[in-house]
Formats: structure tokens, C-alpha cells, sequence
């Protein structure tokens, strides 16, 4: 497997889609594919499109840290460093996806498990196909969340639910993920790519200024409202100066 791509990046029209390629393991996460992840990411970066789609090839999206790779340490009797792991390759990917230049969006195709949940909710949205689950898997292999999913789960659905949810490593179901606020949109299976495409048109038509300025208000909010007063005035002064801005006022009044 090591000369194929792990991640396949395919660039189209203001649209990009980064597919995750280890189909055969539910796109599970090698080191190796994790430094690809990280350079795909870079590319993205460096060149953004408008809007980057993150899916899984095959019926998974991501079955988060393979364990293969984890076993084979452990019957070699070398040392596990779960923390260098975490600092060295997921955290960069966390955090390099919810900072590109781009808007993204993940394309729940099938399973997201344990770390793979992190990187669907590292995206700005997610789309989830009807047979798509999210499985906190951490605790059944006796680990803690991590990739940002204690956080996320904690401040999206309340420190009760997501401490219950996680403690019993539940699976989340896509329509129980859409009413949670997880998801914002379900799509049927052999729908998944046509929802995503139109919607990612959709967002292509946008003021990227303005959906990365949104971002920042919405991921990072201020903890007092007035802090927050401030950021969105600072926000939309600068929004206010560009030429979508400009435009669509001048649209705007040619049609009145
Ligand atoms: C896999 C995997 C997988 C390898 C399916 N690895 N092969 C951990 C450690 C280090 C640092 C950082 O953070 C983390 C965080 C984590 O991500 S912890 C969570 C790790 N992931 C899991 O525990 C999930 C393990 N997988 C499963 O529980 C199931 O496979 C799920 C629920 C994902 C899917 O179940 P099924 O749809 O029934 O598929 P399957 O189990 O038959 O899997 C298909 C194949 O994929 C199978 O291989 P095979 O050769 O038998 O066809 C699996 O062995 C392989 N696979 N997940 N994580």
C-alpha cells in the first residue's frame, strides 16, 4: 500500500475534494498517512480552493487510529507514545483543517470512528449519508477522546449527554447526529455526492471573506458578549471595504 496515495486530492472548479484512501480499513490512519494528510493539507493551504471537501473512499469516511499499526508496535515490544502521536500528526491536522483558507465540508460517507469523528467535525459543515454512524470507539479500546472530540461533543450537545455518550463509547446514527446539531444535513446514500456538489456551488458563490470572517465569530467566540460586540464590528469593518461587498450593493440598487 505504501507506493498508492493515501489521501487523493482532486482539484476542480473553485470545488477540491481530499479523499481519504485506505479503503480496505475503513480509511484508518497510519502515521504515514496522517504526514500525507498533513502535506495535502499544506497544499491546500498554499493554492486554497473555495470550498474543500473531506470524504472517505470505499463504505467508510474514517475509522480514526489504525490499531493494525498499534498492535505491531506492541508484539515488537516497542514503546507506545500516544501523546507524541497526538502532538506530532492529529493535533496538526485538527488544527490545520479548522484553520484553511477555504470552507469546508465533510462528506459523512459511512463510518466515522474515534478520530475520524474529530476530523468530520474539524470541517465548518457536515453532510451525512442516512447509513452513515459516528462511533465514539475511544473508551472500547480503554482511551479518552481525543482530536478535539470531547470538546466539540462537550460544547455542541452539553457536558451530560456528551460525558453519557462517551463513557458508553455510543454509536450515533446520522438522523440522531442531524437532530443533534452534528450534522446539518442528511442525504440518502446514493445522493451524498449530488447534495454535497450543489451545495458546495452554493457556498463557491459566497464572499470567502465573509464565510472565514464567520467562521472565526462562530468556532472561536469571544466568552462576554461585548468582547464579542467588538470582534463582529472589527469583522465587518473590514468585510465592508471589500469589492464583494461593494458589488452587491451596486447589484443590488441596479435592480431597485
Ligand atoms: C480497521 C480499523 C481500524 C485498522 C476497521 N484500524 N483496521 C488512538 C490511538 C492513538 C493516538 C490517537 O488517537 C487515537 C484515537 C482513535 O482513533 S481510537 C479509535 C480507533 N478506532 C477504532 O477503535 C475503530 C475500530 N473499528 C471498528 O470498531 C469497526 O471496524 C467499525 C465500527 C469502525 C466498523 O465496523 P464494520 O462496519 O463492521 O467493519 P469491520 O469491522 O468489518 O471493518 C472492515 C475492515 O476494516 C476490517 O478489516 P478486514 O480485513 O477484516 O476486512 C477491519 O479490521 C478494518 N478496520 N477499523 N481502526
Amino acid at each position: 500500500m505504501s507506493d498508492a496515495a493515501m489521501v487523493d486530492l482532486d482539484r476542480g472548479d473553485g470545488i477540491a475534494w481530499l479523499r481519504l484512501n485506505r479503503p480496505h480499513r475503513l480509511n484508518a490512519l497510519t502515521t504515514e498517512m496522517r504526514r500525507e494528510l498533513l502535506g495535502t493539507l499544506e497544499a491546500v493551504r498554499a493554492d486554497p480552493p473555495h470550498v474543500l471537501v473531506v470524504t472517505g473512499n470505499g463504505r467508510g469516511f474514517c475509522a480514526g487510529q489504525d490499531l493494525g499499526e498499534r498492535l505491531g508496535q506492541v508484539e515488537r515490544g516497542e514503546e507506545i507514545d500516544l501523546r507524541a502521536s497526538l502532538v506530532d500528526t492529529y493535533n496538526p491536522v485538527i488544527r490545520a483543517l479548522g484553520d484553511l483558507p477555504c470552507v469546508t465540508l465533510a462528506a459523512i460517507n459511512g463510518v466515522a470512528a474515534g478520530a475520524g469523528i474529530g476530523i468530520a467535525l474539524a470541517c465548518d459543515i457536515a453532510i451525512m449519508a442516512r447509513s452513515a454512524t459516528l462511533a465514539l470507539a475511544f473508551g472500547k479500546i480503554g482511551l479518552a477522546p481525543d482530536a478535539g472530540v470531547s470538546w466539540r461533543l462537550a460544547r455542541q450537545l452539553g457536558e451530560a449527554r456528551a460525558l453519557a455518550l462517551m463513557l458508553s463509547s455510543a454509536v450515533i446514527g446520522a438522523e440522531q447526529a442531524m437532530s443533534w446539531g452534528l450534522a446539518s444535513q442528511l442525504a440518502e446514500d446514493d445522493m451524498l455526492d449530488t447534495e454535497v456538489v450543489a451545495l458546495a456551488r452554493q457556498l463557491a458563490t459566497g464572499s470567502i471573506d465573509a464565510q472565514l470572517a464567520t467562521r472565526r465569530l462562530v468556532r472561536n467566540p469571544s466568552a462576554h458578549l461585548d468582547d464579542q460586540l467588538v470582534r463582529e464590528a472589527e469583522e465587518q469593518g473590514a468585510l465592508g471595504r471589500t469589492g464583494y461587498f461593494q458589488n452587491r450593493l451596486r447589484s443590488f440598487s441596479a435592480k431597485a
